[in-house]
């Protein structure tokens, strides 16, 4: 079966394909970006969890096939979760533009490296044309380094030095960072349910 991929995001793409096929999901893979004519949805909900059901949904019936969704971010303690859901757009700009992470650095300043603790959030989530949804959730906790380093991985990664480690996710080899990630881990939790909710 076909299962869509619902995102314009590369370097999600690059990352599902990987998570997904190493988990041993057979399932063709499309991303968003082979049904161009379908809008993008307006990512209105108020979490991860109702944007990624959100995406998800808007493909599965525009397509009439099942979709998966991720909707990420970094959520920084210090600014009370924030950028949270708006990650993509801090600065204003798009996505994998280094203008977001060069703000988030600005923002903190030459707060202590204590004082600076975040995590990865991503809702990773399931519908059918026929309205089934399932949503789950995974996190990747670290900290917030001042300067970034490395040139792997997408977004924020540069910054995010994950718990007990003393590298970058941007340092990481892609599969280093798969095994540990948010995105990994919600989306290695949601193949159980592919498996059992496309094969019913
Ligand atoms: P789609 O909605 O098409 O999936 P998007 O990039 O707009 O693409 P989001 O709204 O979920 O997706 O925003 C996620 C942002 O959070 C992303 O652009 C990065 O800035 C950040 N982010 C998410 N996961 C990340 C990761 O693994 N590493 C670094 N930054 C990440
Ligand atoms: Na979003």
């Amino acid at each position: 079966t076909r299962l869509i991929l619902a995102t314009r995001n590369a370097g999600k793409i690059t990352e599902l394909r990987a998570i997904l096929a190493d988990a041993g999901l057979d399932h063709e893979l499309v991303g968003a970006d082979a049904y161009p004519e379908i809008p993008d949805v307006k990512e209105t909900g108020v979490t991860f969890a109702e944007n990624a059901l959100l995406k998800a949904h808007a493909l599965a019936q525009a397509t009439g096939l099942p979709a998966v969704a991720d909707d990420s971010g970094l959520c920084v303690d210090v600014l009370g979760g924030a950028p949270g859901i708006f990650s993509a757009r801090w600065s204003g700009t798009h996505g994998d533009d280094p203008a977001n992470l060069e703000l988030l650095l600005a923002q903190l300043g030459d707060i202590a490296p204590e004082h600076r603790a975040a995590h990865f959030a991503c809702a990773a989530a399931l519908a059918l044309p026929d309205g089934t949804e399932r949503v789950v959730e995974g996190r990747l906790r670290g900290t917030l380094r001042t300067a970034p380093a490395g040139t792997g991985g997408f977004g924020y990664d540069p910054i995010l030095q994950p718990e007990g480690e003393t590298r970058t996710c941007a340092e990481l080899s892609a599969a280093e960072k798969n095994a540990i990630s948010h995105r990994g881990q919600a989306f290695r939790a949601l193949v159980p349910v592919l498996r059992e909710v496309l094969a019913g």
